[in-house]
């Protein structure tokens, strides 16, 4: 496995430094002239960081990550919170390249409309590393590496424990779905997973999907909206922990009991939803790692130095069952 992944890899390494002296842009070798983004004369490294915001535990845990890391790693961190809005990331990435910057890192709220602004770093011939979400530029030489998980794979484990939960049942079971930020690579990929997976299956209908902005407050208020136009809810795929954590405010509002009258599978893992799954409110939780820190600094200092890294850095991951988490909570770190 780890060989066909670095034979991948490398496939793809070969494929972007040829599309690179191709284009004539010089991106294949920013960093190694010693001119731009090569770090300064002492060996140092300036970062610029924009991250999507604060709306999550998962967020908040991955802003941590990344700030102790580059501490660490003796990596200055110049950082940027976007509020969730794509044009306060683009601000940050003109003004990391205005300040030039060694190498800029950004989790891109949204998957597109990021071109322009990438084309620019590159003509300034500061790296880009995308860690945690994705861009789907076609132009893959406008970034070095991407660093994350996998959300297709997320969304198929959720579907995957859900077809096994029900495998006995030939009733219709009623699904609501409550979606990522709209136009984000989780969002998109945690809703296509999961639909590949149950689609196999007619018996599962998803009978409302919306956003929930990945946040409690939106969890809470969409699954009051869905628990007011559908009495017959069965299960809920809630894309974030956080937003599960909000629609079982709303579940036990309404006078039911999460976990039970209604199944609850969430994505991330962290504490507060171990928690709840620990405390038999959700049924299953995929997780997903927001410790990027220390394998972002590892990279950064890579593509300063010009050398070359994979094109993709998928991170490990699990899923917890209740009885799991009972197991794990107390050494939880997030
Ligand atoms: O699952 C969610 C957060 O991009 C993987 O963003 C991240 C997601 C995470 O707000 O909680």
């Amino acid at each position: 496995m780890l060989k066909r992944i670095s034979a991948l890899v490398l496939a793809g390494l070969t494929a972007m430094s040829v599309a690179a002296c191709g284009s004539g842009s010089g991106s294949g070798s920013a960093g190694s002239d010693g001119a731009d983004g090569s770090g300064g004369a002492d060996g140092s490294i300036t970062m610029g960081f924009s991250q999507v915001g604060a709306e999550s535990g998962w967020r908040t845990a991955n802003t941590k990550s990344v700030q102790e890391s580059a501490k660490e790693a003796g990596i200055t961190l110049k950082f940027s919170d976007a509020q969730q809005k794509q044009e306060n990331q683009i601000k940050a990435i003109r003004s990391f390249v205005q300040q030039r910057v060694d190498v800029i890192a950004f989790s891109p709220v949204v998957e597109s409309g990021w071109d322009t602004v990438l084309k620019e770093a590159q003509n300034a011939k500061i790296p880009v590393i995308l860690t945690d979400r994705a861009v789907d530029s076609k132009d893959t030489t406008l970034y070095k590496t991407f660093l994350g998980s996998d959300f297709v794979e997320e969304g198929k484990k959720a579907g995957q424990w859900l077809v096994e939960e029900y495998k006995d049942t030939t009733e219709t079971v009623n699904i609501v779905e409550l979606q990522g930020t709209t136009g984000s690579a989780p969002a998109n990929d945690r809703k296509a997973g999961f639909a590949e997976v149950i689609g196999a299956d007619p018996k599962f209908k998803i009978i409302a999907s919306q956003t929930g902005d990945f946040t409690r407050a939106k969890g809470k208020e969409v699954m009051e909206a869905f628990l007011k136009s559908n009495p017959d809810i069965d299960v809920l795929y809630a894309h974030n922990d956080d937003m599960g954590l909000g629609a079982i405010e709303a579940i036990e509002g309404a006078g039911k009991t999460p976990g039970q009258d209604i199944k609850i599978i969430t994505v991330d893992a962290v504490k507060d939803g171990m928690q709840a799954l620990a405390d038999g409110k959700i049924n299953f939780i995929v997780e997903c790692s927001p410790l990027l820190g220390p394998q972002l600094m590892d990279l950064a200092k890579k593509v300063v130095k010009g050398e070359q890294v994979p094109a993709r850095v998928v991170t490990e991951e699990t899923t917890f069952t209740q009885e799991q988490a009972k197991q794990v909570l107390s050494t939880r770190q997030y």
